[in-house]
């Protein structure tokens, strides 16, 4: 009986507080900022992917939940692809004669979101992460996840964040071809784990303007991203990452909330400008700033920070000492219609509250 080499690997979403939004070089997706995020910790946001290798496979090949999708020749998933394969040649096969040469055979991944398209959540992150750490390990290769971070950016520039767990910065780098571009972790999960994430669904509408083309059209016409990129990113990515190893939520909090606000300000300084939160979630937005400021005036600091993406929904960071009054506030405010997200407000995952 032939050698089955198969491997399975998946990994989560992850959601920017410090947003990522961007390219100094569109090819390599090199960003124009530095960015950070925390890797979301439930089981039920995460991609799984198994990929096989044999000699009899005529092509590589991809299904995503279930359906082939193309691989387009010079497209991102090749050369997340064509990069592991150079890998396991140069650190396993040209180290090791014996070496199956895994290298040279065609690879069959499938790849599952166990999210529901309800949760309203991009899954370009979680899907090339764990698309790049399940090659990686059916190749085993020795190296770390910064260095697949560089080869998973190269799928998804978010996606680079989603190789490690808990508070991970992508560094911007300096070098023009990309090799210090990388994800690197500021603190594991277990340093700060009463620190909670809610996502508030308020559409699961596809966006209007994709990310990947709404931040070229910014980067190309909008005089604050360069006052952002120089003069704004370099201090909060220093603050930030201050506040996380002190486990100072306040100034975590107001560093999320800013950093939101002037990701949808460059937005809208994009030429046609581009809206991504709509009125249910700047009603969120006024909730959570009422919340602070009450708890402020009591003397009990920030309680909720809330950060958007390229979407209108709601993730908002609490401790856990505050998750259920959040969630009793949001449901209070935005009632839920039974079992439905769309166009109306539902806290993920379902049943939360
Ligand atoms: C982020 N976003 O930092 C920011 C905040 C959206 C808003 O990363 O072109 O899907 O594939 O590199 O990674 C969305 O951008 O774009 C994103 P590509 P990606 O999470």
């Amino acid at each position: 009986m032939s050698t089955v080499y198969q491997a399975t690997a998946s990994a989560p979403v992850n959601i920017a507080v410090i947003k990522y939004w961007g390219k100094r070089d569109t090819k390599l997706i090199l960003p124009t900022n530095s960015s950070l995020s925390v890797t979301l910790d439930q089981d039920h946001l995460r991609s799984t992917t198994t990929s096989r290798a044999d000699p009899s496979f005529v092509k590589d090949t991809l299904w995503l939940n279930g359906k082939e999708d193309e691989i387009k020749p010079g497209g991102r998933l090749a050369t997340c692809i064509t990069e592991l394969k150079r890998l396991r040649q140069a650190t396993v096969e040209n180290e090791d004669p014996t070496a199956p040469k895994l290298s040279t055979y065609k690879v069959h991944i499938a790849s599952y979101n166990n999210f529901p398209t309800a949760a309203g959540l991009a899954s370009s992150a979680s899907g090339f992460a764990a698309l790049v750490a399940s090659l990686a390990q059916l190749y085993a290769l020795p190296v770390s996840p910064s260095t697949l971070s560089i080869i998973a950016r190269q799928g998804s520039g978010s996606a680079c964040r989603s190789l490690y767990g808990g508070f991970v910065a992508w560094q911007e780098g300096v070098h023009p071809d990309g090799s210090d571009s990388l994800a690197i972790q500021v603190a594991p999960q277990s340093h700060w784990p009463n620190i909670h994430a809610l996502i508030c669904v308020v559409s699961d509408d596809k966006k209007g303007t994709s990310s990947t083309s709404g931040m070229q059209l910014t980067v190309d016409t909008s005089p604050l991203l360069q006052h952002r990129i120089k003069a704004v990113v370099p201090q909060r990515m220093k603050d930030i990452s201050k506040a996380i190893l002190e486990k100072d939520f306040d100034t975590f909090a107001r560093i999320t909330m800013a950093d939101s606000n002037q990701f949808h300000a460059v937005a809208l300084d994009t030429e046609p400008p581009i809206f991504y939160m709509n009125d249910v979630s700047r009603a969120i937005i006024a909730v959570v700033v009422e919340y602070n400021r009450l708890s402020l005036a009591n003397g009990q600091g920030y309680k909720a920070a809330y950060t958007y993406d390229a979407g209108p929904n709601a993730v908002i960071y609490a401790e856990e000492k505050n998750i259920k009054e959040i969630i009793q506030l949001v449901v209070s405010f935005f009632p839920q219609r039974e079992g439905a997200f769309k166009d109306n407000l539902g806290v993920f995952p379902p049943g939360a509250e």
